[in-house]
């Protein structure tokens, strides 16, 4: 049996982490067994590179060159977390992947999308996620908080872009998702913390357990049945 594949993306502070961890919760209690990731990283090599590309040192070299590095990067966390993984038939969720290429580098880079879509097709291939949650929120709410998340450290590379740019990239993946809608979910970040775990648990529930919206109406009906019961 072979597992599925699930992304998170978005801008800044959207709520990737956060929801990608309760996540995983939710399906670890159902006996599943989950590798939670990340990119840029998720394997010894690929964590290397993160360093390398959100130190900022990278930047001089343009926008291409960080894309080939994000790109090896991927290569190697496909090739030693993600697929095999995924053959051992667990789930695997990950906090950004080839969306968050097509948009930064794509939009905020200016790269090439020929170059993107070739780099991509060579370190992804057919292992693309069935589904993909991008969380959406304005770019000035999720750069603040991700300036409250990170106290008094430093902004990262990207971070550190204006808002009027995260706003452009905010654009960029709502575009994608009207490009892909059967893979790629777009829920309001926005809304309060278990509003939105909630939001993605029933696409999770319906698109890949199978479980018919009707049947987590009448779940949710038992469960309050029982827990009004003495
Ligand atoms: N990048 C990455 C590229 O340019 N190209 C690529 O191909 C890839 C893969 C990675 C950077 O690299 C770039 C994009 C990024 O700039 P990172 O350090 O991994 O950088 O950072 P991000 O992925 O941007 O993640 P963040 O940690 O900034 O944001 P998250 O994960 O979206 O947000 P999260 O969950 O940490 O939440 C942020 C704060 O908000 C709160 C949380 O508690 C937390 O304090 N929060 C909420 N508050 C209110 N309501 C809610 N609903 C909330 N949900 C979360």
């Amino acid at each position: 049996m072979r597992g599925h594949f699930i992304t998170f993306e978005g801008g800044e502070g959207s709520g990737k982490s956060t929801h990608a961890a309760t996540l995983a919760q939710r399906l670890k209690e159902r006996g599943i067994d989950i590798v939670l990731t990340r990119e840029p990283g998720g394997s010894t090599g690929a964590e290397i590179i993160r360093h390398i590309i959100l130190s900022g040192i990278a930047k001089p070299l343009g926008a291409e060159t960080e894309t080939i590095l994000f790109a090896a990067a991927r290569d190697d966390h496909v090739r030693t977390t993600i697929r095999p993984a995924l053959t051992d038939g667990k789930w695997v969720i990950c906090d950004r992947f080839i969306d968050s290429t097509r948009v930064y580098q794509g939009i905020l880079g200016q790269v090439d999308g020929k170059l993107i879509r070739g780099l991509e097709r060579v370190t992804v291939g057919a292992q693309m996620p069935e589904l993909t949650f991008i969380l959406d929120v304005p770019a000035a709410v999720g750069l603040a908080r991700a300036k409250t998340r990170r106290g008094t450290g430093v902004a990262d590379r990207f971070e550190s872009e204006s808002v009027e740019n995260h706003e452009r990239m905010r654009q960029a993946f709502l575009a994608l998702a009207k490009m892909e809608p059967k893979r790629i979910v777009v829920v309001d970040g926005r809304a309060p913390r278990d509003v939105v775990s909630e939001r993605i648990w029933a696409a999770v529930r319906e698109r890949l357990l199978g479980e018919k919206p009707d049947e987590q109406v009448n779940e949710n009906t038992v469960h309050a049945v029982e827990s009004a019961a003495p």
